[in-house]
């Protein structure tokens, strides 16, 4: 089977892996979010990306949700002595990573090609396209003025107020490669539980990606980020609530509308079952925080089931 997945961070990448497990032959590409993208000491860091091939490969930290399992911060420690920033902090084999990527990018290697090979590298069977190979980055106004995500998101630690969130260059970037193909080929498209507004706002930003999911929408379902009203994990409520949303199940499917035709959402949210069928949404109850490799399996098994071209 064809499986597409869009995918942000962390909660994405347990899915993913889930996902991967449970039906290991099927062909899957992932659709990932560069509005994250940042330059750190002069190289081109993507952290979604990164952490969409990582986990695939297996050697994702875990613990921390990004970067390499087993990462040393010796340079990280040196730059600091040279009074470089160091609140992003680039572990040492992950520097390979940006140093290769900004290499081929001055090369004039587009992102999705770096990436291809990049994953090649990783020995990585899965595709993991960028949203776009033209700049798109989601910036946030706060009350102190425009901050890029990981100022927001890392440096500030999402402790500061967000009174709006914006997608620059959205308007002229083009999908990547592959990407619409991905979407209107799958026999599953799957939005992995990412912040609806950072991670899955932004490849909806790119101009041909909503219409290509409303045009798929009896294939498509998305996993809640939220559970009852808080996210499982990072600052999506605030996000939402930024963005006019109700920080619950409802307000995701209110984020995904009009191409969202599926909604697996935590079992303990059954009491909104009724008004998302109201939206045209058929929800779906499951356990929805991955809290084991066992639960990423159960929870990808229930995502191919509620969509499975076989009904
Ligand atoms: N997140 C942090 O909270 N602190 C960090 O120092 C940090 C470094 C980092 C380095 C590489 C990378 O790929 C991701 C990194 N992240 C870090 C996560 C990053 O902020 C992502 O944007 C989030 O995972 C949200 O998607």
């Amino acid at each position: 089977m064809r499986l597409t997945a869009i995918a942000g961070g962390t909660g994405a990448a347990k899915l993913l892996r889930g996902l991967a497990a449970a039906r290991p032959r099927d062909t899957l590409t992932v659709i990932g979010n560069t509005g994250d993208d940042a330059e750190i000491w002069g190289l081109h860091v993507s952290p979604d990306l990164d952490t969409v091939m990582y986990a695939l490969a297996g050697r994702l930290d875990t613990a921390r949700g990004w970067g390499l399992t087993g990462e040393t911060f010796r340079c990280l420690e040196a730059m600091g002595d040279l009074g470089a920033q160091t609140w992003f902090n680039l572990g040492d084999r992950d520097l390979a990573t940006h140093l290769h990527r900004t290499r081929a990018l001055r090369e004039g290697l587009p992102l999705s090609a770096v990436m291809a090979e990049l994953c090649g590298r990783l020995g990585v069977a899965a595709r993991v396209l960028p949203m776009s190979d033209e700049p798109v980055r989601t910036r946030v106004r706060t009350p102190d003025g425009w901050l890029s995500f990981q100022e927001y998101f890392v440096r500030e630690k999402a402790q500061v107020q967000v009174l709006d969130v914006e997608y620059a260059g959205a308007s002229q970037a083009r999908p990547a490669p592959g990407v619409l193909e991905a979407i209107c080929e799958a026999e599953v498209v799957v939005v992995c539980p990412s912040n609806p507004v950072t991670s899955v706002g932004p490849v909806l930003a790119v101009p041909g990606i909503a219409d290509a999911l409303t045009g798929a929408r009896a294939r498509v379902v998305a996993v809640s980020p939220i559970v009852g009203g808080a996210a499982v994990s990072g600052p999506a409520g605030a996000l939402m609530r930024a963005r006019g949303l109700s920080v619950s199940a409802v307000g995701v499917a209110a984020a995904y509308a009009p191409w969202l035709g599926t909604l697996v959402i935590d079992r303990s949210d059954t009491g909104r079952v009724a008004e998302l069928a109201r939206l045209g949404v058929e929800a779906v109850l499951a356990d929805i925080v991955m809290t084991d490799r066992d639960r990423e399996i159960a929870l990808a098994r229930v995502v191919l089931g509620s969509r499975s071209p076989v009904k």
